[in-house]
């Protein structure tokens, strides 16, 4: 396949980056961390979207390499984010890992390492997994977040919402917070349904002591009836769009 043997070796040529989209807290409105969104420039075909590359790394296996090298960046990353790398206070990073790279079952480790050569604060590191990636099997799903919870990084649930057991895994499966779907905060100002199930999750998550993140917030009504509703976290292109380490780094020392 063309696309596989064109990632092959593309983050060596420098053909792969990190964004970094701001997350803020509602009370607030104080940077709080960022998500690292990865970007895949093609020499010929220009950009192309995670959400067709990520599929063709996690078939080929290149998602194993791939994966290391986006948590030790992002790690990096985060590290320069202020002055003092020991600031569990500084902006955390949140880096989503796919089904794959959880079931290799050395993600603790790879996740240490990252820690241990950027000197970054274990809490400082988040990981973002989607329901359908510890769906079916929860158990182990279960085992290794205690795991790499253990190791002091948190963890959280993305895409929150849009499954169909999204509730009932969070009696099995240990994690930090919820990331609501986009879906549901694009329509909370128009579909009395959309607010009523995010307003449940939020009372829900904060019941079992569970932040909350909404993503996708596009405009200044959703941001403030999410703030209303008591939600903690927000990410949006309303907030702030992805954008480079450096420009993520002059924000963060601007002072927010
Ligand atoms: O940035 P964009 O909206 O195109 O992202 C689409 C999808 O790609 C999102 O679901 C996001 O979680 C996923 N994604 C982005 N960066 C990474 C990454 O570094 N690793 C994995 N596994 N998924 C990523
Ligand atoms: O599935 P995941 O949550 O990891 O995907 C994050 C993706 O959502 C990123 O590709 C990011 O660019 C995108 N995103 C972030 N904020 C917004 C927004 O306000 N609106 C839309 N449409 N997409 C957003
Ligand atoms: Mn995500
Ligand atoms: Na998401």
């Amino acid at each position: 396949m063309q696309m596989e043997s064109d990632l092959r070796g593309a983050w060596e040529r420098g053909e792969l980056s990190l964004d970094y989209q701001p997350i803020y807290q509602l009370a607030d409105g104080h940077i709080v961390g960022a998500e690292a969104l990865l970007r895949w420039k093609h020499p010929e075909h220009g950009m192309i979207p995670p959400s067709v590359f990520i599929d063709v790394a996690e078939q080929s296996g290149l998602i194993d390499l791939l994966g290391r090298a986006v948590i030790a960046r992002a790690c990096e990353d985060a590290a320069r984010w202020v002055g003092a790398d020991d600031d569990e206070e500084a902006p955390f990073i949140a880096v989503n890992v796919s089904a794959r790279q959880l079931r290799s079952g050395d993600l603790p480790e790879v996740v240490a390492a990252a820690l241990a050569d950027s000197g970054l604060p274990p809490g400082r590191l988040h990981v973002e997994l989607t329901e359908t990636t510890i769906l079916g099997d929860e158990i182990q799903a279960g085992a290794l977040l205690a795991r790499l919870r253990g190791t002091g990084v948190r963890v959280w649930l993305d895409d929150f919402g849009t499954g169909f057991s999204g509730l009932s895994h969070l009696r099995r499966v240990p994690v930090d917070g919820v990331k609501i779907d986009r879906s549901f905060v694009t329509d909370v100002l128009r579909d009395p349904d959309d607010l009523a199930l995010t307003s449940a999750i939020i009372a829900m998550a904060h019941s079992l002591g569970i932040t909350v993140v909404a993503e996708g917030v596009e405009s200044e009504g959703q941001h403030d009836i999410l703030r209303e509703r008591g939600c903690d976290l927000a990410q949006g292109f309303w907030l702030a769009r992805p954008m480079s380490a450096e420009a993520m780094r002059q924000l963060c020392r601007a002072g927010l």
